[in-house]
């Protein structure tokens, strides 16, 4: 396999970040830098209670207060038929609350004044009569026929349900359990987290009274679909809709959707007839905005007494909060969960999915998941160790065992995915190699001698990116296909233009990479717009790391479609025909003579000048394109975790973490190879710190990072990163997605280690001290 490094010509490589110039020296222009004539302020209430009907709201003494210019309640949004808005899940939600409160942390009315802390102060003035009504908390027993029915709101809605799906066959599946040697269960939640990104979520509405114009200064990771969404929504024509998302400052999913707080932005611009700036806090921000997880799943694998893996069973119960609320492709409530027989050759699978409402905030895809890819290879993941604890087998040894083969590709699982590349058993081995596996086996047989704790944990991981295929996805009818455009100036200099917006993934290099690649431009010479819907084509936006597969792609044919123009200027240049010209990666020249050559700055020159072109040939260098993937890629990867347990206090150290990442081609590895460092720290956070957790009430317990714990450079050792490189075959550059890789494989290796350490067959996320020592006494704990 060809490394990039070994490519000729090529735009790829370690080129530092072009937006660094202006992040690392605070020059990053934020919503919450935006400052507009005549801005007010608007802040929200929010319910002090999981569940409770809302009797009367009195808002005088808020609305008396100097600087407050109004005070929005349900009540009033009920008349501009606004009250309610649609989700991306086909559901609706709540703008501010009218009837009932159904979280803590919902919206309920929403200030307007003259200044943040005026309209913070209001907010305080508000007051609500509440009658507190028993709330749901633990989704297994949302649907219990004597819980309370938290969306009452809904027409038809007698329980707690939401929807039942389920994918591959399930009287295969139970045939071959039926028949199989082996047979293991274990109950396995992936506990609610929240992706935390440091900039909370926040918006700037400007609705222009003259020209009707509307501009939308908004942490969105999706401008475009979200412009598209609020003019569907709110019936504002979509051409006088602009959405800018300037600068984020992560966004890890979580600002994939809209919240109430952007639309109470919006019609506060509208109201007032001013600019009206919204920024959440932190507590707002953990307690209502999109969490990740809460799959509270029923695992069962089947397999031989020598350790062939047969089948894979799984129920899930999936806790989606008070509104259906999450991101995901139509046809998959669940998102890609059914890739969850991994990177493994069975004979048979079948999941089942029940969606469920509960007290708790909306949201559930979210936090580097893939669309809920995390969860499925958790559950695959902890699954094969628990066949190696009860077979006494090596886990390492038992994955590669079960592996798909580098000739089996493409394979088609039981479940109906097609995954496009692959050489898993060369990564795993990789990995082991980089580990010194055995000797590290050696070690922990003898420090188990003297009484000491060390833990060896092996995950495998493939993921599905890239979304998607027009034919087999779409976000509330809109289907993923992504636009670009690419102009070359007379001077050789580019501007290209996408659909999909970073919140740090270095999108302003990475793509002039692309296109750098391409047309020998150098990656300073391209400007990358994104974020601003005035200034880009159509697109869904970034998430499921589909911003490499879909809008790279875009990317790199656009860039093609250029090259062939620009040969036949070239060759009116040149006076030959195009067929005698040949590409040498930066300039078209004569075949078998070098000498007679035109670079791509050149060209550009000549497009734009008053060289005849030939017939059909219209003047300039720009083109546009969209680029409608033919299939996901398949990124996968094997991670190696080693801790060390103190057998006093449940403490885990994570002393080393080898990851060995295939994602096809890589345009920039050091940009990959830190968001992998990214990913692998969020790993080990949500192994071991991370939760957000609720008493009986549904008061929240982790709504500041003094208990929602975020992992720190202290807890996280110098990583060890490998590589494989196998390209996509139907990606125009061979590449496949990654951002998210890390987050989705490390969780496992992580809780993999810890239970090899102390001899458990399962325990759950977090394992924190409290934990790892229930565990170890036999006494597991929930959270
Ligand atoms: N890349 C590359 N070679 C490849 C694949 C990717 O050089 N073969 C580069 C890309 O060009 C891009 C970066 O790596 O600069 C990530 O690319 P990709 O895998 O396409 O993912 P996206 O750009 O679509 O990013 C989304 C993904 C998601 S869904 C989450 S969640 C997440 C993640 O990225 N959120 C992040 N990483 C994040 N990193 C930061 N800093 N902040 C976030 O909010
Ligand atoms: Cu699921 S988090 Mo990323 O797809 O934006």
């Amino acid at each position: 396999m060809t490394t990039v490094e070994e490519r000729p010509h090529t735009g790829f490589g370690r080129t530092l970040r072009k937006e660094d110039v202006r992040l690392v020296r605070g020059k990053g222009n934020y919503v919450d830098d935006v400052r507009l004539p005549g801005m007010l302020h608007g802040a929200l209430l929010r319910s002090p209670y999981a569940h409770a009907r809302i009797l009367s709201i009195d808002t005088s003494a808020a609305e008396a207060m100097p600087k407050v210019l109004a005070v929005i309640t349900g009540e009033t949004l009920k008349g501009l038929g606004l009250a309610w808005m649609p989700t991306l899940s086909y559901d609706v939600q709540a703008v501010l609350a009218t009837d009932k409160v159904r979280y803590q942390g919902q919206e309920v009315a929403f200030v307007i004044a003259e200044d943040h802390y005026a309209a913070r102060d209001a907010v305080e003035l508000i007051e609500v009569d509440y009658e507190p009504l028993p709330a749901v908390i633990d989704a297994k027993k949302a649907l219990d026929p004597d819980s309370p029915v938290i969306r009452d709101d809904k027409e038809n809605q007698a329980d707690n349900h939401i929807f039942d799906w389920e994918a591959g066959d399930q009287a295969k599946t139970d045939e071959v359990f039926a028949n199989a040697e082996v047979v293991v269960a274990e109950d396995i939640l992936y506990p609610r987290v929240h992706p935390a990104p440091l900039e909370t979520c926040g918006s700037v509405a400007d609705m222009d009274p003259v020209t009707g114009k509307l501009t939308l200064y908004t942490t969105s990771q999706a401008p475009h679909a979200h412009r598209t969404v609020y003019a569907l929504v709110a019936g504002l024509p979509e051409h006088k809709i602009r959405v800018i998302a300037p600068d984020i400052g992560g966004g890890f999913g979580n600002k994939v959707g809209i919240y109430p707080g952007y639309v109470m932005s919006i019609v506060g611009s509208i109201v007032t007839g001013k600019p009206v700036k919204w920024v959440e806090d932190r507590s707002e921000h953990l307690m209502s905005t999109a969490f990740a997880r809460d799959y509270h799943m029923r695992g069962e694998i089947a397999a031989t007494k020598d350790g062939k893996i047969l089948g894979l069973r799984v129920k899930v119960i999936a806790d989606h909060g008070a509104f259906n609320a999450t991101a995901q492709p139509t046809k998959f409530p669940a998102g890609f969960f059914h890739v969850f027989t991994g990177s493994y050759d069975l004979q048979a699978a079948h999941c089942s999915v029940t969606g469920v409402y509960t007290n708790k905030a909306p949201g559930g895809v979210a936090y580097a998941c893939s669309f809920r890819i995390t969860e499925a290879v958790y559950l695959v993941e902890r699954m094969v160790d628990v066949l190696a604890y009860e077979l006494k087998a090596d886990p390492a040894e038992l994955r590669m065992k079960n592996l798909l083969q580098p000739e089996q590709f493409p394979y088609t699982t039981q479940t109906g995915w097609e995954y496009d590349s692959g050489d898993y058993p060369k990564a795993l081995q990789l990995a082991m190699d980089m580990a010194g596996y055995d000797e590290l086996r050696r070690e922990q047989a003898e420090k188990r001698e003297r009484g000491e704790l060390m833990g060896i944990g092996v995950a495998f991981f493939t993921e599905a990116v890239g979304a998607g295929p027009r034919k087999h996805m779409d976000i509330l009818g809109l289907g993923m296909a992504d636009g670009a455009e690419l102009r070359i100036h007379p001077t050789g200099k580019a501007v290209l233009r996408i659909s999909v917006k970073t919140q740090g993934q270095g999108h302003e290099t990475t793509f002039a990479q692309i296109v750098g690649n391409e047309l020998g431009l150098p990656t300073a010479d391209i400007e990358v717009v994104h974020g601003d819907t005035d200034q880009t084509p159509f697109g869904l936006g970034t998430y499921g790391s589909r911003s490499t597969p879909v809008s790279g792609a875009a990317t790199a044919l656009v860039a093609r479609k250029i090259r062939d123009k620009a040969k036949i200027i070239a060759s009116a240049m040149l006076e030959v025909s195009p067929d005698d010209l040949e590409w040498a990666g930066d300039r078209f020249h004569v075949k078998g003579d070098p000498e007679q050559a035109k670079t791509i700055q050149e060209i550009a020159m000549a497009a734009h000048s008053s060289l005849e072109l030939p017939e059909g040939i219209e003047g300039h260098l720009d083109a546009t394109t969209v680029y409608n993937p033919p299939n996901l890629t398949y990124p996968f990867g094997a991670y190696i975790c080693v801790v060390d347990v103190d057998p006093g206090t449940g403490g885990v150290k994570v002393r080393r973490f080898i990851a060995v990442d295939d994602c096809g081609v890589r345009i920039n590895p050091m940009i990959v190879e830190g968001q992998v460092h990214g990913g692998l720290a969020d790993g080990v956070g949500m192994a071991l710190m991370q939760v957000i957790a609720f008493d009986e009430e549904g008061n929240h317990l982790g709504a500041s990072f003094m208990d929602y714990l975020l992992p720190t450079s202290l807890e996280c050792p110098s990583w060890e990163l490998g590589a494989t490189y196998t390209p996509s075959p139907h990606h125009p550059i061979g590449a496949k997605g990654v951002g998210e890789s890390a987050t989705v494989g490390s969780p496992c290796a992580v809780v993999n280690a810890v239970l090899d350490a102390i001899k458990v067959r399962h325990a759950d996320m977090p394992l924190t001290p409290a934990a790892v020592w229930g565990a170890m006494q036999g006494r597991p704990i929930r959270t």
